[in-house]
């Protein structure tokens, strides 16, 4: 990875931290492609089975780097907004489409892109000191990075209406009260309480988490005939995990299963 992320990968747990504090992790193309990099290797290792994204310093992440916005819009407006077909949607699918549990570890400020990149996570813990701003609208943009799609999901439509078209820095508290952060923990904790939740979603069945993580997204936009065809197919999928019979058996023998993701 490039000096912008890092990743660490500790007992089936992988860490990505954006890592540009002195730009509060703002989003330049490097970071973006670093970021990809770190997710499609993140996904693509078996022994990962669950991923924590979080940002280094006082931010977690506030979107497109402004600066070097700036410099492409001058060059071409259809140059500086390639990126987003080029790098926010493919980060959006990584953690939409990875096939494990994806925690945004929120310990400062996300804003922008920055905020829709942790909506797409499958959880959000915020620390008590993070706050979160829709600021495209801000920066006279609509949403991008998915930002459409997530929040009405989390907040409904009219709150994500108001939040994409009336931009304000909400505290962690009223976050978690609108349902755009699972918890909220002291900013000391933050890190122990993400890998805490990683740990136990990395012993848990990885195929099952990956099948949920599927029907919950097409059952956003599916009817119910065919969102329970999904599921049919999913449960047939996921039945065949060794996961499924190790529990089964452990329920039945009055043992804890022990799960190893296949
Ligand atoms: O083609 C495309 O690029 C489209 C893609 C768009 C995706 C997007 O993400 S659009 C949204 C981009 N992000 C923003 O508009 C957020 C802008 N930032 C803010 O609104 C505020 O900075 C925050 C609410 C995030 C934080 O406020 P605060 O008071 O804690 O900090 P601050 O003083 O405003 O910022 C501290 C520094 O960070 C400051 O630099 P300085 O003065 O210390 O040298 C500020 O300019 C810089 N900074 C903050 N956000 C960005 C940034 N620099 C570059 N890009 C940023 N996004």
């Amino acid at each position: 990875m490039t000096e912008f992320v890092r990743y660490e990968c500790v007992d089936a747990i992988a860490t990505v931290t954006i890592d540009r504090p002195a730009a509060l992790n703002a989003l330049d193309n490097a970071t973006k492609v670093a970021l990809r990099n770190a997710l499609t290797r993140a996904a693509g290792d078996a022994d990962v089975r669950a991923v924590v994204l979080t940002g280094a310093g006082r931010a977690f992440c506030v979107g497109q780097d402004l600066r070097q916005h700036r410099e492409q819009l001058a060059r071409s407006a259809q140059a500086a907004f390639a990126t987003v077909a080029e790098h926010y949607n493919p980060l959006v699918m990584a953690l939409t489409t990875m096939r494990k549990p994806v925690i945004a570890a929120v310990n400062g400020v996300a804003a922008g892109a920055g905020a829709a990149l942790a909506f797409a996570c499958d959880f959000r813990i915020l620390a008590e000191t993070a706050t979160l701003n829709l600021a495209f609208a801000g920066i006279g943009l609509a949403a991008d990075s998915g930002a459409s799609w997530t929040l009405p999901r989390l907040v409904g439509h009219a709150r994500a209406t108001e939040l994409l078209m009336l931009p304000e820095t909400i505290s962690a508290s009223r976050a978690l009260e609108l349902g755009l952060a699972n918890r909220m923990v002291p900013a000391e904790d933050i890190a122990t309480a993400a890998n805490d939740l990683a740990r136990r979603l990395a012993a848990g069945p990885t195929v099952a988490f990956a099948a949920i993580k599927e029907a919950l997204a097409c059952s956003a936009t599916l009817p119910i005939a065919r969102a329970l065809g999904k599921e049919s197919a999913l449960q047939l999928r996921v039945g065949k995990s060794a996961d499924h019979r190790e529990a089964v058996d452990a329920f039945l023998n009055k043992t804890q299963p022990r799960f190893t993701g296949r």
